[in-house]
């Protein structure tokens, strides 16, 4: 008699063949031969429960971004099926590979409308591009093993619906996977050629204001973003997903442009001339599109040039490539006023951050917990941050440099720190992570505290209770209306985590920092996790983006926004002054003060 193996084990061991180490999911009558199977496995591949399938899909989306390699995440027919969705949104968005299996009832009851039976497919019709329902237990494997290349090849879902009958039919127990060794060296980059590189440097020379706005292809090649820059006299500004690529150190380098970003970053790019888009999204380009720049954009992928904006001139290349060629073929620039005064104009911004981490204050603010953060945290942690304030203090505060880290970029849900820390410590268990989040983000997913602790998962969760929707507070204070529906009810945190198995502490002084971090870090580093609940100022940070540059006869106006504070006290009325002084920010000065100097 040849051997047989239950058709979904054989599945299970296609996903091992291509290193998937985590299923994270949640049991139910369609998926019972998916858990059988999983306890079949359990020594190769483990099966993590969390208590809504939302963070299995978001911790499959993280942990795929976090390791590179495909993750799988499961869920019931019908509303565990559902439930998934907002991970995969994430997943698509952010181009992390993931396979979703989806349980269906048995073949025989399928069609007639059966309890739970739901058509599936539609649901994922715009998340995944390979979609599949399994027609018999035999073609299980190969399904699943089809689905994986279709998830790499597509950087982005597969959905596979396994009818639960099928899952523990014997088949032959052969090897099913195609997964082979030469899979695993990276892809053949496209590369720029000469006369590329020669149309840009030209470009580049007409130009007066050059600014470079890099995203996460530039990935291991942050040290040529910064000698093409000293060459060139080229500022640097990034996108979200490039934080920590590039030396913050580097006095060119101005930090994150656009909403979550840095007065410097949205004063460059406005009153650039020659914008220089590399290996990045630049969603937020349309903001930007009435600025008379030239746009010159480099992507590795021939679909995104010009996909935000008008394009002046299009490669397509990997980013290292093209600035190994721009480097070698170019020939030093002159010093540019416009850089110098950019560079000064970092400084100054540079001051006024450590200043309003370091002043003294009665109550708690969220910046000083940064500080606090980048002073004793361990250089190895592995941060994730929850769409909210966090993303704008982490964008100006956090120091990142090499580091593993990892947010909900282009969907940005609220609710994926706690299962991307978990992801984080599943994977690396000697790096500590550390979750910063908004009350509003944990309270979408804090039924799965409990996970941390029945895993032992050595997180640390840093929540900023600010008891409102402070980003969207942010949003309604520009907008035509009043504040309306942003108040969030208290909830003790910490009192919850404990209910939950894991400990906590509340703070509400800047002082208490060092002491609520200390017991943090000797939690984590006895394998358990731990809750800050930060009770902080509910304030609103600088807002940069309410900035206007332009120019009138000639000379560099910068002005605050005519929609900013719209409709509330004083609202639309603001000096550049006032709106500084506002935010503690008596030392900012406007660029064209930095730019009068040098020139
Ligand atoms: C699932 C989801 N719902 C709504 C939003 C819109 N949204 C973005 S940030 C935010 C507020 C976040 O509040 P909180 O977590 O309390 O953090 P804060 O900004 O106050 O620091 C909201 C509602 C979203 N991004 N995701």
């Amino acid at each position: 008699m040849p051997k047989t193996i239950s058709a979904y084990a054989a599945g299970l061991k296609v996903l091992e063949s291509y290193g998937v180490k985590q299923a994270y999911g949640y049991p139910a009558g369609s998926v019972n031969s998916l858990m059988h199977a999983l306890d079949q496995e359990k020594n190769h591949l483990k099966f993590i429960q969390v208590r809504h399938e939302q963070v299995a899909a978001l911790a499959a989306s993280a942990n795929a971004k976090l390791t590179g390699t495909i993750c799988v995440c499961f869920g019931s027919a019908g509303p565990g099926a559902a439930n998934l969705v907002n991970g995969l949104y994430d997943a698509k968005a952010d181009h992390s590979p993931v396979l979703a299996l989806i349980g269906q009832v048995g073949n025989a009851a399928m069609n007639y409308d059966c309890f739970q039976e739901f058509p599936e497919s539609p649901i994922f019709a715009n998340i995944a591009q390979y979609d599949r329902i399994v027609m018999t237990p035999q073609s299980l494997p190969h399904v699943i093993n089809e689905a994986v290349k279709q998830a790499y090849k597509n950087r982005g879902v597969s959905v596979v619906v396994v009818p639960n009958n099928f899952g523990y039919m014997q088949i032959p127990d052969l090897r099913y996977s195609t997964h082979s060794k030469s899979m695993d060296r990276p892809s053949v980059e496209p590369k720029a050629t000469t006369e590329d590189v020669k149309n840009f440097l030209k470009m580049v020379k007409e130009a007066k204001r050059p600014v470079m706005h890099v995203g996460r292809g530039i990935h291991g090649n942050g040290d040529l973003v910064v000698k093409l820059s000293k060459k060139l006299q080229i500022p640097v500004c990034i996108d979200g997903l490039a934080k920590g690529l590039v030396d913050p150190h580097y006095e060119g380098y101005l930090g994150c442009a656009n909403r979550a970003a840095s007065k410097p970053a949205d004063e460059a790019i406005p009153t650039s001339d020659l914008l220089i888009v590399i290996g990045g999204n630049f969603a937020f380009a349309n903001f930007y599109s009435s600025y008379p720049y030239k746009y010159v954009q480099v992507d590795n992928d021939k679909s995104e040039l010009g996909k935000h904006h008008r394009l002046d001139l299009g490669i397509w290349s990997d980013a290292g490539d093209f600035l190994k060629k721009a480097l070698k073929m170019s020939t030093p620039a002159k010093p540019s006023p416009y850089f110098q005064a950019l560079v000064k104009d970092n400084q100054n911004w540079h001051q006024y951050m450590h200043h309003i981490q370091t002043m003294s204050t009665k109550r708690l603010h969220t910046q000083q917990l940064y500080y606090w953060l980048n002073k004793t945290a361990d250089p190895k942690t592995i941060y994730a941050i929850d769409t909210g304030n966090n993303i704008i203090d982490t964008f100006r505060y956090l120091n990142l440099y090499h580091h593993k880290w990892t947010i909900s970029a282009l969907y940005a849900t609220m609710g994926y720190r706690l299962p991307a820390t978990m992801a984080a410590t599943l994977n690396y268990p000697k790096h500590p992570a550390i979750g910063l989040l908004g009350d509003g983000a944990l309270s979408m997913v804090i039924q799965d505290l409990v996970t941390l602790h029945k895993y032992h998962l050595p997180v640390i969760s840093i929540v900023t209770s600010n008891h409102d929707l402070g980003f969207i507070m942010g949003e309604q204070e520009d907008a035509p209306m009043k504040f309306f529906g942003l108040h969030l009810q208290d909830i003790n945190f910490a009192g919850v985590a404990k209910n939950m198995g894991v400990d906590g502490v509340t703070i509400d002084k800047p002082s208490q920092i060092p002491g609520a971090l200390k017991q943090a870090y000797a939690s984590v580093r006895h394998g358990q996790p731990f809750l800050i609940d930060a009770r902080v100022v509910d304030e609103r940070a600088l807002p940069v983006e309410d900035i206007r540059m332009g120019y009138k006869n000639g000379q560099l106006t910068e002005t605050v926004a005519p929609t900013y504070r719209q409709d509330k006290e004083n609202g639309g009325h603001y000096t550049l002054r006032q709106f500084f002084d506002e935010y503690d920010g008596q030392m900012l000065k406007p660029f064209a003060y930095f730019l009068k100097q040098t020139k």
